[in-house]
């Protein structure tokens, strides 16, 4: 092996959520990376939790597509962007250019956002450019454009390490923002900061909260308007900033109060207990410093922006807003789903924060020098889709996200794509489900993923932050607006798209935030517009706004501090709220109602963290949280395989009873896709009923129905590279130490299965061990002394545990001994189902420890190491302690 010279270690932004830690990535010269926090990053001080802490398992070429395609064979990118380009023209000829759509990502730079929206807005002429964000925090923009008059997050996450009470509403931070998490608990024992959770899940977030209040689904504006309530009754409203920076308090009121007149009626309409209602308004009202910070359980729902509204309305009561320790707080959730809002990619949006009144529509124009800029709104996502249903649109381009997936009423869509003229996707995987459809022209253009790409995003606090390339672009691949760009050059709009960096496109992009801006536009980082590529290239982290008057340049921690907003008369505005109800409610015929959401170790549609094997770990089939109740009254058993339908569509899923989920309200994960188990997408069952303002469609609460599926047999396959099984069985997959697993369900019995593994490996050494009188079969497949493949199977009531297996497939040549364990299933070194990602510690390990006398979190990490990295499993370690299993059975 040749010795490479260290490579230098490169400042960039994770990959993941919108807390948008700084990351500090040391290429290995062989196309992986070293990584770790960088503690210099004022989102993260140098913490990473268990994803971005795997982020160099996640680089490797395997899956990824490293070439143009042109309907399924390789292409030139010359051919490809020919087709794209030729396409586009044909498509806006014949229909129109209202007919070409596209569809973003908060996961793309905010220079590639900038560079789709300006083609489409401006030169193609199309208003139809939505983005997932559109399912994400639409509704939590309309709330900010209701109350404030512009999009504005007002606070920074120095709040939550100063705030005496934080109200988490629909969001599983500790899953979910887990370093943000870590920062509200490191408050907790600093200053004694108290946290309520309001979720109708127990999450790992709530089992960790103060106060729990698990409201009944969608009923999150009578919380709060009682709230409101219960502020004005006990004189706890703010009389002089509402007097002075607000209107409209009366008539939100009267609302609050034929909704929520008293505690009665708030639990009439939450299902929670009046005594928890009083206690939370009571700790509400006596703390002045209280960050109220929401996420997908109020966004995600056919009321989003009135849940956003009536939080919102409880701070601007209280003038909690804009002052350290205070404010609500939407937590984003893509990486960078801010800088998609401040580009313009929103259907709603234009650019630069501007919508459509005559004089921004003119503004940006002349900006752009543009031809055919638009001049009101496009269609939001689910009817951005509809309309491709009913052939009006013929072209669609999908940028950085996985439709197919992800959108609600998914297999529509699925149908929809094949009726498409022209039918782009830029993609850095070859096999997502979206990648893998096709429409009557299909054309996929390699785009360069995280690790390759350069530019900037924007995190939940509006800083800005340089992802920055740290690896050579691997095949074809190219960065996305480079792409853009080029097609832009074969529409004829070269003049206008002569970008040869990302920085050249990030200036454009600040002029334009303080074009003709005079400090009437929230947005405005004209202080940047000039940057050079050096200071662009080594730029630190930057809170928006960021302004220059004279030489000087200066940026805000917080808005609204001087009690002036954005609307025509400066004031915020307090909005009346709707009667809270859900989109659909359940039916005899459909009696649950579903909830869908994220598990703490997998991203998304798992394109990249279901590359790393302790990723996986921690869950590694699609499930079903549902109550004991319902599970029983389903016929359900833990364990066992269900079906679940809506309306829409259906999935079968790995039941798992537990008492943290409600009764009629079970929770399944949106990360599994075709690309990854036999049917298990959660875009086909979400109905997506759209919030009026917004347009975000409800994803949290689907009428459903489930029942068991009885599978004769269960059992797990691991091979050194990916295999696919029959027709007809159920099957998950995973990435392990060593190769890739499935792990199975399927009619066949342990004669059947004998059969096809030797059928699969034909000329190896099989070892086998069968009871087909208990319908139990055990093989490991060996070439020469290398183990190349594992098999357990039983019967449905007794699946084989697959933990001992795994840790022995690490191993390339098993000795004697671990040849005799991987026929009996037991190994000496199993450790249980990972709790600890990051030092891959199981289960058992862990309470093994703490029976051995670890009585505390710090006892079980000096013990075994759980828990002492990225910390993220922190509250699953704390679960089983002795304390909380007390506290649990009593
Ligand atoms: N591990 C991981 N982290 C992620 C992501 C990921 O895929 N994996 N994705 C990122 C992205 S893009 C996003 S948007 C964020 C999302 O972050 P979160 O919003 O925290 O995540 P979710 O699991 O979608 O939903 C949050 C909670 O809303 C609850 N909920 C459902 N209905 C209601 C309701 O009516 N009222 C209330 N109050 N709560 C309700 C659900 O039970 C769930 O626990 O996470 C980001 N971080
Ligand atoms: N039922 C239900 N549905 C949901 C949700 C839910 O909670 N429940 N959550 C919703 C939310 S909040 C979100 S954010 C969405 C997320 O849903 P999606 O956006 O569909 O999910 P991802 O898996 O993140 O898809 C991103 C894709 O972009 C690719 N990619 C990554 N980086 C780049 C790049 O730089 N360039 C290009 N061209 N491609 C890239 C990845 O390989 C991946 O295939 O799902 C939404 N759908
Ligand atoms: S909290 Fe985790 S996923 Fe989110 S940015 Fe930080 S390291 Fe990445
Ligand atoms: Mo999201």
């Amino acid at each position: 092996m040749t010795a490479h010279a260290p490579e230098p270690t490169v400042r960039t932004t994770c990959a993941y959520c919108g807390v948008g830690c700084g990351v500090l990535a040391t290429p290995d010269g062989q196309g992986g990376a070293a990584i770790a926090g960088d503690p210099d990053h004022p989102a993260n001080f140098g913490r990473l939790c268990s994803k971005g802490s795997a982020l160099g398992e996640t680089l490797g070429l395997e899956d990824r597509l490293l070439h143009p395609m042109l309907d399924g064979r390789r292409a030139s990118w010359e051919e490809a962007l020919g087709a794209v380009a030729g396409g586009l023209r044909r498509t806006i000829e014949r229909h129109g250019p209202d007919s070409v759509a596209f569809y973003l990502s908060g996961q793309l730079l905010t220079e590639d956002y900038y560079v789709a929206n300006k083609l489409a807005k401006g030169f193609i002429g199309t208003p139809h450019v939505d983005t997932n964000s559109r399912l994400c925090m639409s509704s939590a923009v309309a709330a900010h454009r209701r109350a404030f008059g512009s999009d504005t997050v007002p606070g920074c996450y120095e709040d939550l390490d100063e705030a005496d009470l934080i109200v988490l509403v629909g969001s599983n931070t500790a899953w979910c923002h887990p370093i943000l998490y870590r920062r509200m608990t490191d408050a907790r024992t600093k200053r004694g900061t108290r946290l309520v959770v309001i979720d109708p899940r127990r999450t790992q977030t709530a089992e960790e909260a103060d106060l729990f209040l698990p409201l009944a689904p969608g009923s999150d504006s009578a919380l709060f308007s009682g709230l409101l309530v219960h502020l004005a009754d006990t004189g706890t409203l703010d009389a002089g900033f509402i007097e002075r920076s607000t209107s409209g308090l009366d008539a939100a009121l009267d609302r609050a109060r034929s909704i929520a007149p008293n505690l009665a009626a708030v639990a009439a309409l939450t299902g929670l207990d009046e005594a928890r209602i009083a206690e939370f308004y009571a700790m509400f009202a006596d703390t002045e410093r209280v960050v109220t910070a929401f996420s997908q359980g109020a966004n995600q729902s056919a009321q989003g922006t009135d849940k956003g509204n009536a939080i919102i309305n409880c701070h601007l009561a209280t003038g909690r807003i804009g002052t350290p320790g205070a404010g609500p707080l939407s937590l984003t959730g893509q990486p960078n789903a801010m800088g998609g809002r401040e580009v313009g990619g929103l259907a709603n949006m234009l650019a630069a924060h501007m919508h459509f009144t005559p004089e921004e529509v003119d503004r940006v124009r002349r900006f752009w020098k543009a031809p055919n800029i638009i001049t009101g709104e496009g269609m939001k996502a689910v009817a951005l889709f509809e309309a491709i249903e009913t052939g009006r649109i013929k072209a669609l381009w999908v940028i950085g996200t996985n439709p197919l997936v992800s959108m609600p009423r998914a297999e529509r869509i699925r149908a929809a794509i094949e009726t498409l003229d022209l039918y782009v996707v830029s993609e850095v995987v070859a096999d997502s489900d979206t990648a893998a459809a096709r429409g009557k022209r299909t054309v996929l253009l390699p785009a360069l993923g995280w690790g390759e790409k350069d530019g900037t995003v924007t995190n939940t606090e509006r800083r800005i932050s340089r992802q920055r390339g740290f690896l050579t672009a691997p095949g074809e691949a190219r960065a996305d607006w480079a792409i853009l760009s080029d097609v832009a050059r074969r529409l004829g709009h070269g003049e206008a798209f002569p970008y040869t960096s990302a920085a050249a496109i990030f200036r454009e992009h600040a002029a334009l935030s303080a074009f003709e801006n005079e400090g009437t536009r929230d947005f405005d980082i004209g202080g940047l517009a000039d940057i050079g590529d050096r200071a662009y290239d080594v730029s630190a982290p930057v809170q928006w706004p960021v302004t220059r008057k004279g030489g000087t340049v200066s940026t805000r921690k917080r808005l609204f501090a001087d009690g002036r907003f954005f609307t025509f008369d400066g004031r915020a505005r307090f909005v009346a709220v709707q009667r809270p109800a859900l989109a659909e409610p359940a039916t005899p015929q459909r009696p649950l109602v579903l909830n869908t959401g994220r598990v703490r170790d997998h991203w998304h549609t798992m394109t990249r963290t279901g590359r790393s094997q302790r990723l996986a770990a921690h869950r590694s089939v699609p499930f079903l949280e549902i109550h004991p109740d319902d599970a029983a009254a389903a016929g359900l058993t833990d364990g066992g395989i269900a079906r679940l339908s809506s309306a829409h569509g259906e999935a079968e899923l790995e039941v798992a009873v537990t008492d943290a989920a409600l009764p009629g309200n079970p929770f399944m994960p949106m990360h599994w896709s075709d690309a990854t188990a036999s049917r298990a997408f959660v875009g086909a069952l979400a109905q997506g009923a759209n919030d009026p303002v917004s347009g975000q469609p409800e994803l949290k609460a689907t009428p459903a129905a489930v029942t068991p599926v009885p599978y004769r047999s269960r059992g797990f396959l691991l091979t050194r590279s990916k295999r696919s099984l029959p027709e007809g069985w159920w099957w998950a997959r995973a990435t392990v130490v060593g190769g890739s697993a499935l792990q199975f369900a399927t009619n066949d019995g342990s004669r059947e299965i004998a059969l096809m593994m030797r059928g699969l490996f034909q000329g190896m050494e099989l070892a086998e061990y069968a009871d087909h009188a208990r319908g139990r079969y055990r093989c490991a497949v060996y070439d020469g002394e290398h183990l190349v493949a594992c098999l357990a199977l039983g019967p449905a009531e007794a699946r084989p545990d697959w933990e001992a297996a795994k840790a022995l497939f690490a191993l390339d040549a098993p000795d004697a001994a671990a040849r005799r364990a991987l026929l009996t299933g037991r190994a000496a070194s199993a450790a249980g189902p990972t709790v600890c990602a990051c030092h891959g510690v199981g289960l058992d390990a862990i309470t093994a420890c703490i029976a051995g006398g670890a009585g505390s979190v710090e006892a079980v990490g000096a013990a075994c190491k759980a828990g002492t990295n990225c910390g993220s499993c922190i509250p699953e370690i704390r679960k089983l302690l002795p304390a909380a299993l007390a506290r649990s059975a009593a």
